[in-house]
This record gives C-alpha cells, sequence and structure tokens, in this order.
C-alpha cells in the first residue's frame, strides 16, 4: 500500500488528501492533516475523485458522430476530422466563424491555464467566451478598473477579520469562492469564537445565514443600492479612513457626490432593508476593529453586478479595512497570473464589443450570454464553429433551449471532456481527456485568491485509464494541426518552474524541485500588505469612480423606477452541497440520497396560489418553462422563489447513476436578455417568474 498527496482540484478550495492506493486500486481518500493550509478538511465529492477515476461511463476514446450514434476512432482519425473541418471552415468564411467556450474546470487544471492561451491565440478567432460571464466577470471588471489588472483580486482576510458581511455567497454549501478558504465553516465559526461578527445578506436563508450572528432579507438585485447607501454613511457620519492609502486613493470627492443622494432612507424603499439595519452595518464595520465585505454570486451574476463588485471594494477602502489584516487584501502567489501578464504602464485600450448585440468585451471574451445570437445571425464573423473545451453551456447559460437550437445549427462542433454531456451530445468529435487522479496538480487559479500564500505540486497518480490524453496535450496537438503553432518542448512544469523563478518567492528558494520534495504543500504565511508590488494601474494608485460605473448608476435609477412585468416572482439559484456544477452526477457516492432540484417558495406565497407542498407546479418565464416539484420553507422571501443550478434531463448522456440526479435545468428558466450592462455578465437571479397549479 502506497501514500499520495494531492490537493482536491473540484472546487476553489484546495484541500490536501491523503490517497491510500495499490496499483490501480484506491483503498482510502482522506483529508491530509499535515497540509498546512486545509489541516484535514474535506468535503464528500473529494472521496468522489474515485468514482470519477474509475467510471466505467466515461469517455476513454475518442468518438465521431455517425448517424448511428458516436463510434470510437482513433486519435490520428479525430485529431485529422477536427483540423480539416475547422481548416476549412475558417477558409470559407473567415477566422471568426470559429469560437471557444471554456468551462469551469479549466481553472483547475494548471496545465490547462497554460496551455489555453497559446490554442486561443493560434485560432485567430475573436469569439471567445467562458463560463466567467456567467460567473465571476463582475470581480475582473472592477479589479481592472480600479488595480489595473484583471487579475489583482482582494479577498477577504477571514483568518484575521472581527467582522464579516457576506452578500450573495453561501460559503458553507460553496466551501468559499473567489476566496480559497479550505475548511470555510471552522474559519467562520472562529470569528464569532474570537468575539466578532458575521452578517449575510441574502434573499434566502442560506445554510451560511443559519450560522451567522446576523440575516438580513434583500429583495434580489438591489444590493448595488445597499452598498451606496452604507457608503454614504461613511461620508455623512465621518467615517472615512483610508490610514497608509491616504495618497494611494484618487476619486474621492466623486464617490461623495456620486453616493450623496442613497441615504439609507432611500435604499431602504428598494432593497426592503430597514433604513436603521443599514446604517448600523455601515457603522458597526467602521467601529470595528476590522472588518470586510464579501460579495459572490448573487451580486455578482444580477443585473448590477458590476456596480455590486466596484462598491464592494469602494465600501472597503474607504472604511480603512483594504490591503490591511482583517480587511481584503490581495494574496501573493507563488506563480502570480498578472506578472506573467502585466499590463502595467499600458494606456487603456479603446473597448471592443460584440457583433450582433454589441456587448462589452473584456478579458479578450465577449459574454456568453450572446453565444446564441452569433451563431445565428447571418454576416461576416458568423459563428460556424465551436470548441467547448471543459464546459456544458447549454445547462450553464442563459436560454440553454435557444442555444441548444442554435448549436444544432453549427458546421462543426468539437468537444474536449471527460463525458458525453448535453452539449457535446451534438459534437462531431468529442476528444477524451485524463482528468482528476490521472493528471499532475499544481494551482495557479486558486492561489491568487486564497485567504492564505501557499504552494503545493504533486505528479499525477495514476496512469490515465483508457485512450485518453491529458487536456493540455490535447490543446497543444490542436495549436500546432490548426494553428500551425508548435509547443513542441514546452511541458506543464517547464512553464511552471520559469512561473515560480518569476515569482516574488524566488528570493527565498521556493522552486519545483523544493515544491516537489515538500508533499504536504508549503506554508508561504499569511496574507500581507502589499498593494504597491501588485496594483499595476498606470500612477499606482486605486482608481475609485472610474466614468463607466458612473455611467451605471443611471440604469439603476432608471430601472427601479419603472414598474415591475407581469412575472410576479423573481427566481434564483442555489448551490447543493454533494453536487458541483452539470458534472458530478453520474457518482455513485454524490447521487445517493434524496434528488433537491425542486422549487423552493415560502409558504405564504404558495397559499395565495394554492399550491401544496410536493405539488408539481409549471414555472414560466420569458424564454420558457419547466414543470418541478414544490418545496415549502419560510427561508425564502415572500416574492421569491429558488431553483437549483447544475440540473439537466441527463437524458443525453450515458450515465447509469445520474437517473437520481435529473432534473429541471434552471437555464431553461433564465433570459439572455437579461445582462448586467455594464459587464455583460449574466443576470442569473432575480428572474421574473409565473409560478401555476397545472
Ligand atoms: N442559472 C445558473 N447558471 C449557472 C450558475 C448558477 O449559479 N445559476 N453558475 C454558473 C457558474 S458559477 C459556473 S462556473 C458555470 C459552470 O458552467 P460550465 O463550466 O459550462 O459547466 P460545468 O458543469 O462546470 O461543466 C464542466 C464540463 O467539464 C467536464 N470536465 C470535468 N473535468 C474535466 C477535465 O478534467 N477535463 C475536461 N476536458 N473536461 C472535464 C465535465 O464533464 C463537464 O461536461 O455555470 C454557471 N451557470
Ligand atoms: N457544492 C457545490 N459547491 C460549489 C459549486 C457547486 O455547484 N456545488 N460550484 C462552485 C462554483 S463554480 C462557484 S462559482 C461557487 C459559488 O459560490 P457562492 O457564490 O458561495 O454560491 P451560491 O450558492 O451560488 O451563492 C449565491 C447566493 O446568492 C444568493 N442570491 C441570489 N440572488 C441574490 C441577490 O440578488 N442578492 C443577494 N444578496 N443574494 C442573492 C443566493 O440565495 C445564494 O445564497 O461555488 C462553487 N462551489
Ligand atoms: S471543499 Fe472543494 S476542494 Fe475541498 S474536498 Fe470538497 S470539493 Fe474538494
Ligand atoms: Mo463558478
Amino acid at each position: 500500500m502506497k501514500t499520495h498527496y494531492r490537493n482536491c482540484n473540484i472546487c476553489e478550495a484546495l484541500c490536501g488528501l491523503e490517497i491510500e492506493y495499490e496499483g490501480d486500486k484506491i483503498h482510502s481518500i482522506k483529508g491530509d492533516k499535515n497540509d498546512p493550509f486545509s489541516r484535514g478538511h474535506i468535503c464528500p465529492k473529494a472521496i468522489a475523485l474515485q468514482d470519477f477515476y474509475e467510471d466505467k461511463d466515461r469517455l476513454r476514446h475518442p468518438v465521431k458522430k455517425t448517424k448511428k450514434g458516436f463510434v470510437e476512432i482513433s486519435w490520428e482519425e479525430a485529431y485529422e476530422i477536427v483540423t480539416t473541418k475547422i481548416k476549412g471552415i475558417q477558409a470559407k468564411y473567415g477566422n471568426d466563424s470559429v469560437a471557444t467556450y471554456l468551462g469551469n474546470p479549466n481553472a483547475h487544471m494548471f496545465a490547462n491555464q497554460i496551455f489555453l492561451p497559446f490554442f486561443l491565440r493560434s485560432l485567430k478567432t475573436k469569439n471567445r467566451y467562458s463560463a466567467s460571464s456567467v460567473d465571476q466577470l463582475p470581480h475582473h471588471v472592477a479589479s481592472k478598473f480600479m488595480f489595473g489588472h484583471v487579475l489583482v483580486l482582494p479577498v477577504p482576510d477571514i483568518d484575521r477579520t472581527d467582522y464579516m458581511l457576506i452578500i450573495g455567497g453561501n460559503p458553507l454549501v460553496s466551501n468559499g469562492s473567489m476566496m480559497t478558504a479550505p475548511d470555510v465553516a471552522k474559519r467562520i465559526r472562529a470569528i464569532q469564537e474570537r468575539g466578532g461578527k458575521i452578517v449575510v445578506v441574502d434573499p434566502r436563508n442560506t445554510e451560511t445565514a443559519k450560522k451567522a450572528d446576523q440575516h438580513i432579507f434583500i429583495k434580489p438585485e438591489t444590493d448595488a443600492l445597499l452598498l451606496l447607501a452604507m457608503i454614504n454613511v461613511l461620508f455623512v457620519e465621518n467615517k472615512i479612513t483610508l490610514n497608509h492609502l491616504d495618497d494611494k486613493v484618487e476619486g474621492l470627492e466623486k464617490i461623495k457626490a456620486l453616493t450623496k443622494k442613497y441615504t439609507p432612507e432611500f435604499s431602504s424603499q428598494i432593497t426592503g432593508i430597514p433604513a436603521d439595519t443599514i446604517r448600523n452595518l455601515a457603522l458597526e464595520m467602521a467601529n470595528a476593529k476590522s472588518a470586510v465585505c464579501y460579495s459572490r454570486m448573487g451580486a455578482s451574476t444580477q443585473s448590477f453586478g458590476g456596480l455590486c463588485l466596484w462598491l464592494t471594494n469602494v465600501f472597503n477602502i474607504l472604511n480603512g479595512n483594504f490591503d490591511k489584516e482583517g480587511g481584503a487584501m490581495f494574496p501573493m502567489p507563488a506563480f502570480d497570473p498578472a506578472l506573467m501578464s502585466s499590463k502595467k504602464g499600458q494606456t487603456e485600450r479603446p473597448m471592443e464589443y460584440s457583433r450582433v448585440r454589441k456587448l462589452p468585451r473584456f478579458y479578450g471574451e465577449f459574454p456568453v450570454a450572446t453565444l446564441a445570437d452569433e451563431i445565428e445571425t447571418e454576416g461576416e464573423g458568423q459563428i460556424k464553429a465551436l470548441f467547448t473545451i471543459a464546459g456544458n453551456p447549454i445547462l450553464s447559460t442563459p436560454n440553454g433551449t435557444r442555444l441548444e437550437k442554435a448549436i444544432k445549427k453549427l458546421e462543426c462542433l468539437v468537444s474536449i471532456d471527460i463525458y458525453i454531456n448535453e452539449t457535446n451530445q451534438y459534437a462531431d468529435v468529442i476528444l477524451p481527456a485524463a482528468s482528476g487522479l490521472e493528471i499532475p496538480q499544481f494551482d495557479i487559479a486558486f492561489n491568487n485568491l486564497a485567504i492564505r500564500n501557499t504552494a503545493k505540486y504533486s505528479a499525477a497518480l495514476f496512469q490515465p485509464k483508457g485512450n485518453v490524453k491529458p487536456d493540455w496535450e490535447i490543446i497543444a496537438a490542436l495549436t500546432e494541426k490548426i494553428g500551425g503553432h508548435s509547443l513542441q518542448g514546452n511541458t506543464p512544469e517547464k512553464v511552471l518552474e520559469m512561473g515560480l523563478m518569476m515569482g516574488r518567492y524566488k528570493e527565498e528558494g521556493l522552486n519545483l524541485e523544493n515544491l516537489k520534495s515538500n508533499i504536504h504543500g508549503l506554508d508561504l504565511g499569511a496574507m500581507n500588505p502589499c498593494l504597491d508590488q501588485r496594483i499595476q494601474t498606470n500612477n499606482g494608485k486605486i482608481h475609485l469612480a472610474h466614468k463607466l460605473y458612473e455611467e451605471d448608476l443611471k440604469r439603476l435609477d432608471k430601472q427601479f423606477s419603472e414598474p415591475t412585468n407581469d412575472f410576479p416572482f423573481q427566481l434564483i439559484g442555489r448551490r447543493i452541497l454533494r453536487q458541483h456544477n452539470t458534472w458530478t452526477h453520474n457518482s455513485q457516492r454524490l447521487s445517493k440520497g434524496r434528488n433537491d432540484c425542486t422549487l423552493q417558495m415560502n409558504p405564504t406565497d404558495a397559499k395565495g396560489l394554492n399550491i401544496e407542498v410536493k405539488e408539481i407546479v409549471r414555472v414560466n418565464s420569458r424564454v420558457g418553462s419547466v414543470e418541478v416539484e414544490v418545496g415549502l420553507t419560510d427561508d425564502l422571501m415572500i416574492g421569491v422563489v429558488s431553483l437549483p443550478q447544475g440540473f439537466g434531463s441527463r437524458k443525453a448522456t450515458n450515465m447509469s447513476h445520474a437517473a437520481s440526479r435529473s432534473g429541471v435545468s434552471i437555464n431553461d428558466l433564465t433570459d439572455e436578455f437579461r445582462l448586467d450592462e455594464l459587464t455583460g455578465n449574466a443576470a442569473l437571479n432575480g428572474v421574473g417568474v409565473s409560478v401555476e397549479k397545472i
């Protein structure tokens, strides 16, 4: 029996694992007690890594579509078909006719992060999309405008804070996001144990809210008004504290002018939060020894996500809790992706907009909410072919039904995935990837979001099962065959080594070799104030008030002066503990137990409609309808209903255990025209729906 140590790469928490195995048989997967960051913690999903490794339903050979369904082919044939088709389409319709969609797991594989940029560049297409625009794009946009780089992202210093305000996040279920903090439940509890306070602002009394000191219901999509009022209070009550940032901040007077009218009384009418509650919250945070406001999915995937994430930073800065212990701080990762792609000193380029709906391009990507438009609308630049790489956009992006129809019309769909999913069921070719325990592990994305600086490297534990290849090898081959750009000689390890040499721990002797010998990972210490080292604005100062935000406040004002539409309820999403997005449902361990795909609603709302618990109802939105069982709970605010994300019919897939995890897709109700117009991020929360008895 041997023991292997690595991090779990399913979610953002980076828990250390201790895996006992013999040959290719796993005996146990446990938390690694010697991991300096996760200290032994894991969740049920880590144990499912064994299921994903062994899963007989996983794709184990390249396949091509035929009239009789998918048939297995060789890698040579697969590459040949893809290369011929894609080159032909680009020759006929131009480079932009080929699009890419990168899904969430790419963020969890460092080798993909290293090789994908080469592939994307080699395709020479503008049509890049990813799951970022149904997720955290507003965080990046705020960082770009305020700190000069999309990847210079502040995170809450939860291990030292005395006060944590959580807006639209449910870390007790999600295990934390844009905040890598293994065993987040314990860390949150520790805030309370040292006499601190947790407040959760959410339209649902969530698992996290139940453990908090205070839960405040908020009407969906009105968070920007709460934040504006909290900043207003700081000015009115003379609580602006900049400390060491005194000469590092630009635009303070502008913020004062912009927030003047948003008094707690004004915001109270729209948010539904009493004015005194808003005032107290701002003052308590201003008076606390340290405090931090942390905003996540509920704040970012809504119509004012851009404003919310900007105002969150502004509040933390003006409250004297930025780049300071216990506040919002910048991590200092060993491999710093912002340093590797530094934009410092470059003047801001003019904004670019998408072809059909003129939506903004950030980070080199267009919003995925407009992917269907770009496939359906004829003319130069129309998308004719699509690569989905570790993604399932038919289930994960707004108006999946329309996107499904559009995808069926493509001349070519190519997918790199470990399963046949609801999207790549329409692929011409699927290239099967090695995954989980079959690939080396280091982390680039989430160490850049971690509440403590650590680093760990582990080699692949097992040879890939079947005729599959690690993603990066497939990506490198496609880059060479389609783009004519050879990556020969570049291995992920080599690039990693180079990144570590460019990083800030080089002097302390951090390199790949000593990472390899520190099997439990290296602790590089708590976050330190490091604004000067990380900021990338042209003058090294924080830009508080970019003009695009000022403009967007007008949209906010307009929205809440208009009457509401025909759909009386507001739909929000929720996450499920034993499920990760759309793809973990074939794990036997995770698919056990009751199916949680229910429409949660408040009993008062149900009574008004004469609806009873467990009844099947129809939920309608502008874009479609679904039929689903009702669950009644006071946890939901009156007028708000909730469906989990990540479900689908599972019919397309050949998964034998997934039946018990099938359900309706929330994205058959979400609307591709509901966007945060500033960033282009999808407004997946707050969707107007009606609920009817069948
Ligand atoms: N309404 C609503 N919609 C949402 C959300 C919501 O809260 N509400 N959440 C949004 C968020 S935050 C996200 S991140 C997106 C996720 O959206 P996507 O990224 O589109 O969806 P995933 O379910 O993460 O799909 C991942 C795919 O990658 C495959 N995969 C897993 N491991 C590997 C691997 O190692 N290699 C390869 N090549 N493939 C692999 C899986 O089989 C699966 O098909 O969904 C978004 N959609
Ligand atoms: N178990 C599990 N863990 C996961 C995932 C998973 O699928 N399952 N997915 C992973 C991914 S990809 C991500 S991005 C993270 C997301 O991590 P989180 O952001 O922590 O997760 P969510 O559960 O989406 O939390 C969003 C919260 O916002 C609330 N909300 C909805 N609308 C509004 C609003 O208008 N205002 C406010 N204030 N709140 C609102 C919802 O009720 C919900 O509680 O989770 C990750 N972790
Ligand atoms: S919390 Fe996330 S990283 Fe930790 S074991 Fe669970 S899925 Fe893996
Ligand atoms: Mo996500």
